[in-house]
């Protein structure tokens, strides 16, 4: 049992922000789904003008239920300005917590319960594949290493205490997302992820890892491609390159230190 830490706000207000491009087949499954698993909770699609008509199907969702919200986006532009306008329009209304999850079913809204109790006792929670009890299925061995490749290459050069840095199934509290300058983030795709991982832990948050199965979808196609693979390279290379940086110089600062004693 976990014991609520009583210096972090109850939950009540929570957001759902689920991102879409091109998932009209998936999207009245994955909200019908939500809306099951935890009814007090808002949704909010936050669709890049999806040329399959995904926009309009969220539309029809919204009127039928107060609790689901669309934010119509001019075009794709990636992941991560989807959600940090999804975050800002959360912010502005007053959620206590905001909730990442994928359209396609690859994080189950059933596990979402779990996912909110243990931010009663967190900054940000992470649905992880990579720690005992996660698991993934219906992933390509090909996929299964990109994913395991990144998180290995992130501990190792960022020395981050996290199993799955790259996770896309969280739970934000608000003053977190607050805390960690959303006007500083310029990472566009599914780098973000990783982005605000890093944000948090170097803020000196408490994350925590919850098991999860990530079911690869069944339907619709993934939009990982070359471009969000580089830029997740690129990126984590360079924030490599300054903590060693960084590393260097605390180093240094306690040498010179030592010298003056
Ligand atoms: N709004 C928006 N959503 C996106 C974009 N790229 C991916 N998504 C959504 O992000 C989620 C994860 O994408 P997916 O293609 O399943 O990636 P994968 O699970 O890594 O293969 C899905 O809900 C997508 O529709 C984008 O550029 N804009
Ligand atoms: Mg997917």
């Amino acid at each position: 049992m976990t014991v609520p830490d009583p210096t972090r706000p109850p939950i009540t207000r929570v957001a759902v922000l689920i991102p879409t491009y091109n998932e009209r087949d998936n999207l009245p499954r994955i909200v019908a789904r939500v809306r099951d698993a935890v009814p007090a909770a808002d949704v909010v699609v936050l669709d890049d003008n999806s040329p399959d008509g995904t926009g309009e199907v969220a539309d029809s969702l919204a009127e039928r239920d107060p609790q689901v919200h669309v934010l119509h986006r001019a075009g794709k532009e990636g992941l991560g300005a989807a959600y940090l306008a999804g975050f800002r329009w959360a912010l502005d209304r007053g959620y206590d917590a905001v909730v990442e999850m994928d359209a396609d079913g690859s994080h189950r809204p059933e596990d979402l319960p779990r996912l909110l109790d243990a931010a009663a006792d967190a900054d940000l929670v992470i649905g992880s594949r990579y720690v005992r009890g996660g698991t993934v299925v219906n992933w390509p061995l090909s996929r299964k290493a990109i994913s395991m490749g990144g998180n290995l290459y992130i501990r190792a050069i960022l020395g981050m205490p996290v199993n799955d840095a790259t996770a896309g199934y969280r739970v934000y509290r608000a003053e977190t997302l607050e805390a960690i300058g959303l006007d500083q983030i310029e990472s566009a795709g599914y780098v973000f992820q990783t982005d605000l991982t890093v944000r948090t832990v170097r803020a000196g948050m408490t994350v925590v890892e919850v098991p999860i199965t990530f079911v690869e979808r069944e339907v619709g196609e993934s939009k990982m491609d070359g471009d969000v693979v580089k830029e997740s390279m690129r990126r984590i290379t360079g924030w490599g390159v300054d903590h060693r940086r960084r590393q260097v110089g605390s180093l240094l600062h306690r040498e010179r230190t030592w010298h003056r004693l």
